[in-house]
């Protein structure tokens, strides 16, 4: 089944004069992305280095900062033990790691903390700092990082044992702070980057003369936090991005060398079959599920381990470690999703998805929830059941803020949070089905056709007389593509395939030779193999496509990558 796809293209600007068409095509390009062409595209185009982000723009309070750092040198001065508390996810464990090594290069008695995702849940909780207090008794210093902006109770239990707090986070703050020591604060960031920005200020005031070198390295993970956290890759983020994906391609740490061998992503043959560079697509398809598998399956300790080694073994056993937890993982979500669409084929779903079960593992129900959105277009939430409590995770759709409707049935369930397109919260098992009955009204008062209803944006419409190696070199300076940045697409109309086959191991995809009015591109439509038979009829259609070049036997050409295909 191949579902119809609403085409919404951003601009209705025509290129005609062929001397101007590569001008006019970026131009439009930066408007759709929301840049004044004049005055934004050149810093689009060359964005700031990380070191010449203007931290009052983003919010961050140099006060709070100043506080944290006088607080900083005292620990040090008196010989406290400082504890960086960190979050199992990709962004959560990057960060831990720049906040640690970068103090841990001027003062020893700081050791990293990532609570266990079954255990101890998510943020500073008044728990676990009882334990760690309990473990460390020196220990008079708490930092977090991206997490803490609403760990009130953590933050106090710490202040009853005599442990100050320093905040750092990105997530959504409430009214009320807590009562820190001081809060580093911005949503623009990830947590990682927030780390990475708190990190360098530190080490300017107390660092020797690494403190480049330090910030240099760490970068790269702060580009890996930014881009798994899907935070837009616009202003401050697309600076981290972009340069931290530049030293990642040339990362000296050896886990995550040994992590790109045993992903297949590294090595001279690779980059040449492939004339690329690691990319977001790398970091989001392969990298930060790696790190992420850690935390879903056992504890991402070992995750921060294999970034922050220096030994070569060690990155080596930990990579592969890492690879097979991953896999499991896969294997895992597959055999749960399975049955979870089983229950939704059963289902006649009206509004939102909601399933449940005792199987669905919670490191888990995130992503099985994420890919049940991707395929029915509908909000889900999906449980994973325990004897007494459940804990489930949501997934959105735009237009539908579900963290606001969830929070509408405060009373049913017991504590939860999050963002508009993703929400996490537990529940008692025996009210699930109160739950789901009440959240369906709710869905159905709110979902409209027009929300249900699966669409792609589409930059402009262009004819094939306008692609060209300039045109492509262009598209190129957009990089780093990603939320709020999404690789161009075009659309062309009438175009006639003059070769066609299907390719894949299970045929699944085509390939084609497109032409319209004398000139043609090679084309590859994943996923759309279904189409054969219409295609072979011989009649014109519409594509919407992206540009990207392929490397063959040495030979680079341009070639459409096809993302849908309208039939008349
Ligand atoms: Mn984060």
């Amino acid at each position: 089944m191949t579902e119809k796809i609403k085409w919404e293209i951003l601009s209705e600007k025509k290129v005609k004069e062929p001397k101007k068409s590569v001008e006019d095509i970026i131009n439009v390009l930066l408007k759709n992305r929301g840049l004044r062409v004049k005055t934004e595209a050149d810093e689009f185009f060359n964005p700031k280095h990380p070191n010449d982000i203007d931290i009052k723009k983003l919010g961050i309070r140099n006060a709070e900062l100043k506080k944290a750092i006088k607080r900083i040198k005292k620990a040090l001065k008196e010989n406290e033990n400082i504890c960086v508390y960190g979050d199992y996810d990709a962004d959560g464990v990057c960060a831990t790691a720049i906040c640690w090594e970068s103090l841990y290069s001027v003062y020893k008695n700081v050791s990293p903390f990532i609570p266990s995702r079954f255990d101890e849940g998510y943020g500073l909780n008044a728990e676990s700092v009882k334990k760690i207090a309990k473990d460390d008794p020196n220990l008079k210093l708490i930092i977090t990082v991206d997490n803490g902006i609403v760990s009130h109770d953590g933050v106090k239990k710490a202040n009853e044992l005599g442990i100050d707090v320093i905040i750092t986070d990105h997530h959504q703050k409430q009214k009320k702070l807590p009562k820190a020591l001081a809060v580093i604060h911005t949503d623009k960031l990830s947590g990682s980057g927030v780390a990475w920005i708190f990190a360098k200020e530190v080490l300017k005031k107390i660092g020797k003369d690494r403190t480049d070198l330090i910030a240099e390295n760490t970068l790269e993970l702060a580009a890996i936090g930014t881009i798994a956290d899907q935070l837009p890759l616009i202003g401050a983020c697309r600076s981290i991005a972009k340069y931290g994906l530049e030293s990642l391609n040339s990362t000296k740490r050896p886990g995550l060398i040994s992590m790109f061998e045993e992903a297949g992503i590294s090595g001279s043959e690779y980059k040449k079959s492939k004339n690329r560079k690691i990319s977001t697509y790398d970091v989001n398809y392969i990298i930060a599920p790696r790190i992420n598998a850690m935390g879903r399956m056992e504890h991402a300790i070992d995750s921060l381990r294999l970034i922050c080694t220096k030994d070569i073994m060690k990155a080596k056993k930990l990579a592969r470690s890492l690879g097979f937890v991953n896999k499991e993982r896969q294997k895992r979500l597959e055999e749960v999703l399975s049955h979870a669409k089983e229950i939704v084929k059963k289902s006649r779903i009206r509004g939102a998805i909601l399933v449940s079960h005792e199987s669905y593992h919670e490191g888990l129900i995130g992503l099985i929830a994420s890919k049940l959105v991707e395929e029915h277009w509908r909000p889900a939430i999906v449980f994973s059941k325990g004897e007494t409590i459940s804990k489930a995770s949501a997934r959105s759709i735009s237009g539908f803020n579900i963290i606001e409707s969830i929070k509408k049935l405060d009373e049913i369930i017991i504590k939860g949070g999050g963002h508009p397109m993703a929400a996490g919260f537990s529940i008692e098992t025996k009210k699930i089905d109160l739950f789901e009955k009440e959240f369906q009204k709710i869905a159905n008062e709110i979902l409209t056709d027009e929300m249900l209803t699966k669409s792609i944006k589409i930059d402009l419409e262009i004819e094939f007389s306008l692609i060209n190696q300039m045109l492509y070199e262009h598209i190129l300076k957009f990089e780093p593509f990603g939320v709020g940045n999404n690789s161009p697409l075009f659309a062309t109309k009438d175009v006639v395939a003059e070769t066609v086959t299907l390719v894949g191991n299970e045929g699944q995809h085509l390939k084609m030779t497109l032409g319209k009015n004398g000139k043609k591109f090679p084309a590859i439509a994943f996923g759309k193999g279904n189409y054969i038979n219409k295609i072979q009829a011989g009649l014109g259609f519409d594509i919407a496509y992206g540009i990207e070049a392929n490397t063959w036997n040495g030979k680079t050409s341009l070639q459409l990558k096809v993302k849908d295909i309208n039939f008349k």
